[in-house]
């Protein structure tokens, strides 16, 4: 049964200006689910221009009532849960256990940015001078621009545009046409809790269209994105130029390190649970086990077990594992991937092709797939995959380790197993990611922590966390001299 969805522009429900419309497709079963808005550059400046039109009420309204706005949405979000993420599983695939994970990741963030309502702390310091007083304060920006990716439809772009509504701007979300119906369900969360028209526009449609306009769109103060490294570096070059505010999240190649003296059983769960959990779909996913030569073949062994013992199938249904790639592009990039590496030596000890059998033929399913024999500089052990597919690395030490983890193009999220202090102590010093995991592995960062990386992974923010409104507002310094006089700081001081 397909329906039709609308744009969300100025509290409006519209379709595209052109009429035309694209299918959302069920990765899992090749079903039609519905038909939604393929807008263009026209629908976009239509929806800037409801989103600026909108921000000085927005601003003006006081903070703490923005955050008792989204606290409303939060509470919605959480009493919607069963419904969402059941839609969300249908556009996207993953199972329902972590669609429902997904879903409440907005949940928390809803009231973490609530909260912060009644925060949104500046500082006050003492001035230099006599009877002046000084102080600065967090400000908006104006209107923020949401591009997201399909991976985690409802978690990231609440990461996004809860802290950039409750720190007084207004938004345009494009999200990603894989997902849209996550999108789409959003904006009808805001406008049943009450959101002023325009504050919050949605509009869908691909990256040529609607993504690319929004970056040159004189309208947006600030694109905050995530998705591919090659689309974030022109999207920051063309920010550069234009000189507006970017905050870029991209890819990862996360590596588990595995000392000799972990709990391997321990370390193999996580391994399987990084590495296949969400289809390997995670910019947080675990695609390199860096394991001690003393552990490696019981660690292979134990993770190969698991992977070969996943149920793959359609997310909704009961006892499914792990669901389908996204679509036949990314299917066809994972199967790239194994005669990337086949022809540069590794070795396929589970999986490594399409999945097919009942349940599986009209889906993108791939197999839970182990290559072992990597070596560290090998094209799948550098570049992300973003499929089900770790690759083993064998270290002979601590020190290599670390530097093979630390030696790629990515820097979001790493993790070590052992039960030496003096090794996690090590690692959590000297593992260059933005998201370091002790016995733990690589994915299930939590909404109060910054969200980000290094290197190509992102350019310096940090999403989330006490650094939610970081990308979102501006610093203004505020000084008042009550001296009745002319006063010269740096000058009178002397
Ligand atoms: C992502 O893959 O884009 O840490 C986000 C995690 C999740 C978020 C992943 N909480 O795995």
């Amino acid at each position: 049964m397909s329906q039709n969805f609308l744009n969300y522009i100025g509290g409006q429900w519209i379709p595209a200006r052109s009429g035309r419309t694209f299918t959302n497709l069920n990765p899992a079963t090749g079903a039609a689910l519905g038909e939604f808005p393929e807008s263009g550059p026209d629908d976009l400046d239509a929806a800037v221009r409801a989103a600026r039109a909108a921000t000085r009420a927005w601003q003006l309204t006081p903070a703490p009532k923005r955050g008792e706005l989204l606290y409303r949405l939060g509470a919605l979000i959480a009493q919607k849960k069963e419904e969402l993420a059941r839609a969300a599983t249908r556009e996207m695939g993953k199972i329902l256990l972590e669609t429902r994970g997904d879903v409440q990741e907005g949940v928390d963030m809803a009231y973490l940015a609530a909260g912060e309502g009644r925060r949104l702390y500046g500082f006050t310091t003492p001035s230099e001078m006599p009877n002046k007083w000084a102080m600065s304060l967090r400000v908006p920006i104006g209107v923020v621009g949401v591009i997201t990716a399909w991976n985690f439809p409802f978690a990231v772009p609440t990461w996004k545009i809860f802290p950039a509504l409750l720190a007084g701007n207004t938004v345009v979300f494009k999200p990603s046409e894989e997902t849209p119906e996550m999108g789409w369900h959003l904006a009808k969360l805001f406008e049943e809790v009450g959101l002023p028209a325009g504050v919050f526009n949605v509009v869908h449609g691909n990256g040529p269209n609607v993504g690319w306009p929004m970056v040159q769109h004189p309208g947006v103060d600030v694109v905050s994105f995530t998705g591919s490294n090659a689309v974030g570096t022109k999207i920051a070059t063309e920010g550069a130029r234009l000189g507006k505010r970017v905050s870029l999240e991209m890819g990862g190649k996360n590596g588990v390190i595995v000392m000799d003296d972990a709990d391997i059983s321990l370390a193999a769960n996580a391994v399987a649970w990084g590495a296949f959990g969400t289809t390997g779909q995670r910019c947080t996913a675990t695609s390199r086990v860096i394991v001690h030569e003393r552990v490696h073949d019981e660690l292979v062994k134990l993770v190969t077990q698991r992977a070969q013992a996943l149920k793959l199938g359609d997310g909704l249904l009961e006892g499914v594992e792990m669901g389908p790639l996204v679509n036949a592009r990314q299917l066809e990039r994972v199967s790239g991937y194994m005669k990337v590496g086949a022809a540069e030596g590794a070795k396929v000890v589970a999986g490594g092709a399409r999945a097919s059998g009942e349940g599986l033929n009209s889906g993108f399913f791939f197999q839970p797939t182990v290559l072992t024999n990597v070596q560290p500089g090998m094209r799948v052990a550098q570049e992300e995959i973003f499929g089900p597919v770790v690759g083993f690395v064998k270290v002979k030490s601590l020190e290599e380790a670390i530097a093979v983890n630390n030696d790629t193009p990515f820097g979001l999220s790493s993790s070590i197993f052992t039960a030496n202090v003096n090794a996690a102590f090590t690692a959590m010093r000297d593992l260059a990611t933005g998201i370091v995991y002790v016995n733990h592995g690589t994915t299930g960062a939590e909404t109060h922590l910054p969200f980000g990386g290094t290197r190509g992974t992102g350019n310096g923010h940090r999403e989330a966390g006490h650094t939610m409104l970081d990308a979102f507002t501006e610093w203004k310094s505020v000084y008042v001299d009550f001296s009745g006089k002319v006063q010269r700081a740096q000058i009178d001081n002397n």
